[in-house]
This record gives structure tokens, C-alpha cells and sequence, in this order.
């Protein structure tokens, strides 16, 4: 059993806000989390004897535990978070906005007493290396003990954080989570940029309990890196390391669910011996211009909090072997004797307990894992780690690569011309909408840098701002536009993906280094197949010469549909990119009618 000790810190800001929210959350206690390993025993013993966590088998999953969700709270809920600007022009179009005032009285009427008969932990943290000038520091007061093991895996907990803070500081984010009823008529992700506050009630979900990763480290970090001029990104990031022992650092967003996880654990094809791949992070980067004029980033993440299904030794043996111990998993399926089973493994050879915890015949048609369910998985645990993972000061980035699942019109690669056409491909990226996301099938749902429901600001701003780094830098990263999900006039994947976009990433590391060849095209460079190392890769050559295919008609109309996607986020587009635009677009006709 826990024991709530006296606070211990003497910070009076921190102290009078954690009476505060106490007063209107009326816990049973407060408990101040120290990070110690005692303590994480301690609260995974009451976690289990609540019935919060269940054991995993301990040969089979030394140290892991099983947690099945609310089945009504089971994915960020994007409709039902706001950016709480004191103007909605500020939240922009892209972002659900609501009025400071409104949303703390909206939301302190669900707060008023939710912890009755509950303990409020307070868990002080840290993104970002502890050693490092940029690392964010931030109070999360929670009355889930799910929350609190989670945060242990995904940042720095406790003391660490504290001492960081200081006696007088009152530079931390301010968040405060209640499950509450758990009633999705009552939840809401609140964030509130200038007060570097969040307010986030009615879920337990990872992004949107956890509130250190979605919320602090994109959210409200964005928001702050525009006034403080860096960028706050939903980025993975790798470090790839040559047989001649030339080193790398590449950026990648990419869409929730479409691969990003995967990417930043890639292991080489057979062909590619000698290449070195690590993880520097899987969700997000932050990246600053260093002394040197280049863009150096940091994975703020000490964990990783992926979608376990599709997640098996072909797609991504790295992720499989992390998986193996010291492992929170939620919403997936368990088999008899307490292992994890999920779609896109082998078998099952049994019946499962399913994740609503009802029994599963195997070949039923449902799911036997939620499509969201996740892992929780510490850092150290993926054996292809970079040892630059958690160095403070970054490391320099050569390429940033957007990207996007879509079945038609995106070659496998493109190079942008330079920064500002870089930037309009990031702007306008989208992705095919899927089951997983609300609204029709196949549709493409722009997602501008992989960050639509993560910039805290206005989007035009957000791309103003991308657009001001420039200046900033004396060498700035090349930009592509990636693609490896598009599709034959028969629906067939043209490219075969996972391990082989190794081909794909050397030669974007060829052309950082000016060594690869290329073709230009109206939209930006693209490789020729020859230009791509295809040795011993199962694809044909005339599927490969279609995934790397720039078709004008396609982008003719591509491009009439970035005018009504500036449209809709409205006067904030720079005339940089609407001119941008203009420009491509007159290449394309020029082409047409050559
Ligand atoms: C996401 C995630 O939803 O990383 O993007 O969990
Ligand atoms: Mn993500």
C-alpha cells in the first residue's frame, strides 16, 4: 500500500496549484510520485489487486501486464479536443476551438468532486533528455494509476523532474486528468497554449491521458516552438549508418497507423549487409538550429506507445523483440495461458479471451484485438536503439521525409526543388481515410506534415512558420515526399514495402550526399528504377516504374485539390505556397501539352 508522504517540494506555485485542483477534484488523498522503482512495484501490486492490471505469463512475458480499456475509450478523440485560444482565429480552421473561459467552466463542473472516493497522483515529468537545455517539464495530476505506469515508461518521473524544477520556477505545464465517468457525452481534451495548461477529462486513453506525449510534446510544444523558433514535429526519427561508416539522421511523419513505428525499427534487406539502422524515436521529434546552422533533433519520448496489430517478425522483428518483457499492453487479446495474441501474428492455435474480455473462437470474424490496442514499451527494451537516442544536444538531420498512405498519384519518392517546395509538399500531404478513421473509405484527409490534429495554432501560421526556418539554417535538410502504398489498376501494392524501403532511404541518403541520380519531373526529383539499388528485391520492374510514376493528369487534379484544402484553412496560407502552387501547376500544363 502506498503511503501519501508530505509534498516533497517547496514550490509554492506547483504547491498552491495542486491544493487548487484538489479543492475542485475532491480526492480521497494526493500521492506525489517519487519515480523510484519501489514505488512502481508498489502501484503495479494495487494496480492488479484493483483488477486495473492483469499479470502476464512470466516465462512467456517476464514483467508485462494486460489492461483492457472502457470499450467506449479506445482512440484519441479528435472531435472532442479543443485548442482554447482567447481568439478561435488563433486555433485556426483546422483545430475545434473553444473559449478559455467556457472551457475551464464547461469542464470544471465535471471535475467539481470526480475524485471522490479516489487517490490524485501527482506525477511531475520531463520530456527530453534530463541533461538537455530543451527538455519540457510538466505536473500531470491524474486519478489513474494506469496513467501514472504509463508515464513512467514514456517519460521521467518523480524526483528527477522536481529537482529540475526547482524551488521557484513556475515554468512546468500544468495538466489535469480525470477519467471521471468515463462518458463520452463528457470528455474533453483541453488545451490551453498561453497558460501551458491542459485539461483533459472523461478518457483514460493513451493520447489522450497520457499527457506528456500528444498533448504537451506536439500540442502545446508546437505552440511554443513558434514563439521560441524550433520546431515541435510528428516526426520518428533514424540514425542510418553505412558499411563505410558514413552516418545519417533522418525525420519521417507520417500519419498516425501508417507505419511509422515500422520505419524507425527497419531492418535492411539481406542485400544491404553492412548497413546499420537505429531508433533515435517513433512519434516525435523536436528540432532546433544548432550553432553549426544545422537542424538537430531530439526524441522528447523515453518509451514507445505503437498499435500492436499488423506488428508480427516479418513487418517488424525490432518491435516483436522489445516486446518480449517489461511491456504494457491494452486492448489486445489474451490467450489461456495469459500471453498477448493480436491480428497480423501466427495462429492463434487456440480460442482467445478477446478485448472486451469475452471469449473468441478462433476464425471468428471480429477482431480479436481492438484495432487501436497498443504496447507501452521502454526505450531500452528495442535492440535497435541508437546510442544518440537520448544525447541533449540532437542530432543533425539530413532529411525530413512526409508521407501518407495513398493508393494513387504519389510516387514511391520525390525530392523537393528546395525549402519552400519542401514545405508545400508537407502542407499538403494527405493520406486515404480508412476504417479506422470516421467518415467515408478511400477519401483523402489532408494531414499537413502528419500534424492536422496536433498543431496547436493555426495551420497557415504552422506553415508561415516552417516556411521562417529557412533563414534560420545555413544547412537545411533536404525534403521528400514518400509514398509506399500505391496500388495497381488491380488494387495490388506496386511497391513491397516494410525492409525494403532500405532502397528507397539510401537513395535519399545518396542525394544528401550528391551522389544519387535523379529525373526531374514538374512535381520535384524522383529516381529512376536505376537509380534505385533493386538487387535481388521481388517486384517487377514494370510494377516499380508505376510506383515511381509522376502521371500529370493525377497531379493536375492533385493540385486543384490543394486549392480548396488552402481554401479551407483560409487567409493565413502563405503566398509562398499559394504562389507555390501556381507554379507547379503551370509545369504540369506546360508538360500536358508538350
Ligand atoms: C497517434 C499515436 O495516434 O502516436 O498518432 O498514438
Ligand atoms: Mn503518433
Amino acid at each position: 500500500m502506498l503511503v501519501a508522504k508530505a509534498p516533497p517540494t517547496t514550490n509554492r506555485h506547483l504547491l498552491s496549484w495542486v491544493e487548487e485542483m484538489a479543492r475542485m477534484c475532491k480526492p480521497d488523498h494526493v500521492y506525489w510520485c517519487d519515480g523510484s522503482d519501489e514505488e512502481a512495484k508498489l502501484l503495479t501490486e494495487e494496480a492488479v489487486t484493483d483488477g486495473v492490471l492483469i499479470p502476464l505469463n512470466g516465462e512467456k512475458r517476464p514483467g508485462s501486464y494486460y489492461s483492457r480499456s472502457n470499450p467506449n475509450d479506445v482512440a484519441r478523440t479528435e472531435e472532442l479536443t479543443f485548442v482554447c485560444t482567447p481568439t478561435k482565429a488563433e486555433a485556426g480552421a483546422t483545430n475545434n476551438w473553444m473559449d478559455p473561459e467556457e472551457a475551464r467552466r464547461k469542464l470544471a463542473a465535471i471535475f467539481d468532486g470526480a475524485m471522490k472516493g479516489r487517490t490524485m497522483y501527482v506525477i511531475p515529468y520531463l520530456m527530453g533528455s534530463p541533461d538537455s537545455p530543451f527538455a519540457m517539464l510538466g505536473v500531470e495530476l491524474t486519478d489513474s494509476i494506469y496513467v501514472v505506469l504509463n508515464m513512467r515508461i514514456m517519460s521521467k518521473i518523480g524526483t528527477i523532474a522536481l529537482d529540475r524544477l526547482g524551488a521557484s520556477s513556475d515554468d512546468f505545464n500544468h495538466g489535469l486528468h480525470s477519467v471521471a465517468d468515463c462518458d463520452p457525452e463528457r470528455r474533453y481534451i483541453t488545451h490551453f497554449p498561453q497558460d501551458n495548461t491542459i485539461w483533459s477529462v472523461g478518457s483514460g486513453y493513451g493520447g489522450n491521458a497520457l499527457l506528456g506525449k500528444k498533448c504537451l510534446a506536439l500540442r502545446i510544444a508546437s505552440y511554443r516552438a513558434k514563439q521560441e523558433g524550433w520546431l515541435a514535429e510528428h516526426m520518428m526519427l533514424l540514425e542510418a549508418e553505412s558499411p563505410e561508416g558514413e552516418t545519417h539522421f533522418i525525420a519521417g511523419a507520417f500519419p498516425s497507423a501508417s507505419g511509422k513505428t515500422n520505419l524507425a525499427m527497419l531492418v535492411p534487406p539481406p542485400e544491404f549487409a553492412g548497413w546499420k539502422l537505429r531508433t533515435i524515436g517513433d512519434d516525435i521529434a523536436w528540432m532546433r538550429v544548432g550553432e553549426d546552422g544545422r537542424l538537430y533533433a531530439v526524441n522528447p519520448e523515453f518509451g514507445f506507445f505503437g498499435v500492436a496489430p499488423g506488428t508480427n517478425y516479418l513487418t517488424n522483428p525490432n518491435a516483436m523483440r522489445m516486446l518480449e518483457h517489461d511491456c504494457i499492453f491494452t486492448n489486445v487479446a489474451l490467450t489461456p495461458d495469459k500471453d498477448v495474441w493480436w491480428e497480423g501474428m501466427d495462429g492463434p492455435d487456440t480460442d482467445l479471451i478477446d478485448w472486451r474480455g469475452k471469449p473468441w473462437k478462433r476464425g471468428a470474424k471480429e477482431p480479436a484485438a481492438h484495432p487501436n490496442s497498443r504496447f507501452t514499451a521502454p526505450m531500452e527494451n528495442n535492440p535497435s536503439l541508437s546510442r544518440f537516442a537520448k544525447d541533449p544536444r540532437g542530432v543533425p538531420i539530413s532529411a525530413i521525409l512526409f508521407g501518407g498512405r495513398r493508393s494513387t498519384t504519389v510516387p514511391l519518392a520525390v525530392e523537393s526543388f528546395n525549402w519552400t517546395h519542401g514545405v508545400y509538399l508537407g502542407a499538403t500531404a494527405g493520406a486515404e481515410t480508412t476504417a479506422a478513421i470516421t467518415g467515408a473509405v478511400g477519401r483523402i484527409r489532408r494531414d499537413p506534415m502528419a500534424m492536422l490534429a496536433f498543431i496547436g495554432y493555426d495551420a497557415g501560421t504552422y506553415f508561415a512558420h516552417w516556411l521562417s526556418m529557412f533563414g534560420r539554417m545555413k544547412q537545411p535538410p533536404k525534403i521528400f515526399l514518400v509514398n509506399w502504398f500505391r496500388k495497381s489498376d488491380d488494387g495490388k501494392y506496386l511497391w513491397p514495402g516494410y525492409g525494403q524501403n532500405m532502397r528507397v532511404m539510401k537513395w535519399i541518403i545518396d542525394r544528401c550526399a550528391g551522389r544519387a541520380g535523379a529525373m526531374e519531373t514538374p512535381i520535384g526529383y524522383t529516381p529512376r528504377p536505376t537509380d534505385l539499388d533493386l538487387r535481388g528485391i521481388d517486384a517487377s520492374v514494370d510494377a516499380i516504374a508505376a510506383a515511381l510514376r509522376v502521371d500529370p493528369d493525377e497531379w493536375t487534379k492533385e493540385l486543384e485539390a490543394h486549392a480548396d484544402w488552402f481554401e479551407k484553412i483560409g487567409g493565413t496560407v502563405p503566398e509562398a505556397l499559394r504562389l507555390q502552387r501556381r507554379l507547379l501547376l503551370a509545369s504540369l500544363k506546360a508538360e500536358l501539352t508538350n
